[in-house]
């Protein structure tokens, strides 16, 4: 064929198609690649990682109110589907020139080796992956291309879209006079044996294509073999890989680990902290039902045995703890209330556990706190960062390095093996989750983790309440029932709680038992339910006397205002 006409492209689903498939060996054999050298170097997961870190902080917030702890599975398949598309593009690039494809790839591997190097904790080999991973899917895109190729069967040389009009033929043979047909492969059904067409000394062309105007056909078989071979080794890659980045799961080290006692244990809980009604939150959140927000793609795998906290900054003698260290100290025990500062007036991101752990004023006290610091900034693992005012650590309440909650090891998910927790404080200036790192600092020399994000420096968390029961936009039956819910002002204490039905006079609620100002608090009042559609809303007043404002201020900066009410059909 010469070489100066324009190569004869395939189908476009089929360049789309193989496209796809390159983009999956791929990301196959870059997952591959980093199960090998270090399973957090995953190109998928550092592109997604440093895309979360760049996501503006409105559409962050918006996708935790929208998706839940669900937002980690719906960002993924997202993104598999955004690079699903862009792949099938690159196929159709490389229809035109396989180099243009190639290089579309190619770019991909330099935004993975980008993001790889963005890291916080990024180690010279884990641009490896994003290398390996864009080579072998241009390489599998060429060998691919080539199947989309137009082929001519025996037989049909005359019949060569190029020879016929273009009289710069490299080869003139003329054509043949009889020609043979081609004998077709076995077992494609679909395609008929080829008949001469009488009297024109021409053969019918079996499965054609048209494409310019000119006919040629391509090997499907060819096709199918090398997409499906390219399938298989996309997702043996793919699973090999996770397999080998299992090696670093904790989940062994977290069983192996006894818990020790509390020198300090927690009150015991009043008899009446939890009204049991039936849909109202229970007191203790159980560890299964917590909420879950962090910036983490893939849970952080911290190992206790190598895991250390370092305290340095403005302090008179740095710290270094290991685990073992920690469960050397006398441990406290307390009930508190975590709330996320991107939990909207009546939303889900609140929850009561009892923590175990070492007093962060303790361990801060013995690295010697030099005068003029007034904030911790805690790191991650993972390179999230929080900015916790000292003077509210140091206060006397029960802040926190947390090892456990509710009696149990702390859950992964939940920061295990180490997080602060500080009552009273929204999560993001204070629950550094799976810390490693806490730096004596300013607030005018250190910026935390969501502050460029457009969220306050400080979070104290606003008071709030919520009503559970009954649910809003249900139907119940008229008569008697309860309306409960819960209430929290931590460190504060919520002091009493008012219910209004159909904006009628505030109602003062029953409220239930608390162990101490630090957790949220159950209430309830008696109804009796007309039939009809009603509006019911709560207001909170904590013990400092503030009271609920009605005037409603989203999530951002710093935390969401206004009553929640909710809608009820009586029948
Ligand atoms: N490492 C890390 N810790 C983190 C976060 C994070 O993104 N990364 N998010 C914080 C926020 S915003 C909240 S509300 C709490 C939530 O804690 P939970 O997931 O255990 O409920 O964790 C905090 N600690
Ligand atoms: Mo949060």
């Amino acid at each position: 064929m010469n070489k100066n006409q324009p190569r004869p492209h395939g189908p476009a689903w089929a360049a789309a198609l193989i496209g796809v498939v390159a983009g999956a060996v791929a990301l196959g054999v870059g997952q591959l690649a980093a199960g090998v050298i270090n399973p957090k170097a995953s190109p998928v997961i550092v592109v997604g990682d440093a895309a979360v870190d760049r996501t503006p902080a409105a559409v962050k917030d918006w996708a935790i109110r929208s998706f839940g702890s669900n937002d980690k599975l719906v960002l993924i398949s997202g993104i598999v589907v955004v690079l699903a598309l862009i792949a099938a593009g690159l196929g159709l690039l490389a229809r035109r020139r396989v180099g243009y494809g190639t290089t579309g790839l190619m770019i991909f591997g330099v935004v993975g080796v980008a993001a790889a190097i963005s890291r916080p904790d990024s180690g010279p080999f884990d641009i490896l992956p994003s290398v390996i991973g864009a080579g072998a899917g241009a390489w599998a895109l060429t060998i691919l291309a080539r199947r989309t190729w137009p082929v001519v069967e025996p037989g049909y040389e005359d019949l060569r879209p190029y020879r016929s009009e273009e009289s710069t033929s490299t080869s003139p043979e003329p054509a043949p006079t009889s020609p043979e047909p081609p004998s077709p492969e076995p077992g494609s059904s679909e395609d008929p044996a080829p008949a001469g067409v009488p009297g024109t000394g021409r053969a019918e062309l079996p499965p054609v294509m048209r494409a310019g105007g000119r006919l040629y056909e391509f090997d499907r078989r060819g096709l199918l073999t090398g997409v499906v071979v390219g399938a298989v080794a996309a997702g043996a890659t793919e699973l090999a890989g996770r397999a080998l980045a299992g090696r670093l799961d904790v989940d062994t080290e977290r069983a192996g680990i006894a818990l020790p006692k509390p020198a300090t244990p927690a009150k015991p809980l009043p008899a009446g902290v939890d009204l049991h009604i039936k849909e109202l939150s229970p007191f203790s959140t159980p560890n299964r039902d917590f909420y879950r927000v962090d910036t983490a793609l893939v849970i952080p795998q911290v190992d206790p045995k190598t895991w250390t906290l370092k305290i340095h900054g403005m302090v008179d003698k740095p710290v270094e703890l290991t685990f073992a260290d920690l469960l050397k100290r006398p441990l406290m025990e307390a009930d508190v209330t975590l709330t996320c500062v991107s939990n909207d007036v009546g939303g889900p991101y609140v929850g009561n556990a009892r923590w175990l752990g070492a007093r962060l004023a303790d361990v801060l006290r013995q690295a010697g706190l030099r005068s003029g610091a007034d904030m911790l900034l805690s790191t991650s693992s993972d390179g999230f960062t929080a900015g916790t005012p000292i003077d509210i650590v140091m206060d006397g309440r029960d802040a926190m390095l947390a090892i456990a909650m509710n009696g149990e090891v702390l859950p992964q998910a939940h920061g295990f093996p180490v997080r602060q927790v500080v009552p009273g404080l929204y999560g993001y200036v204070s629950a550094t989750k799976w810390i490693t790192d806490i730096k004596v600092t300013r607030y005018d020399q250190d910026e935390a983790y969501w502050t460029p994000r457009g969220w306050a420096p400080k979070g104290p968390i606003k008071t709030g309440s919520r009503i559970d029961v009954p649910v809003g936009g249900s139907t119940i039956p008229a008569g008697r029932t309860a309306i409960a819910g819960v209430a929290w002002a931590q460190h504060r204490g919520v002091a009493g709680v008012e219910v209004q039905v159909d904006k009628g006079p505030w109602q003062p609620a029953r409220l239930a038992e608390v162990p101490g100002p630090d957790t949220w608090r159950q209430w309830t009042i008696d109804w009796q339910a007309t039939p009809g559609k009603h509006t019911v809303a709560v207001r909170a007043t904590d013990a400092a006397g503030h009271t609920q404002t009605e005037e409603y201020a989203p999530p951002a900066p710093d935390g969401a205002t206004g009553w929640h009410s909710i809608l009820v059909v009586v029948k």
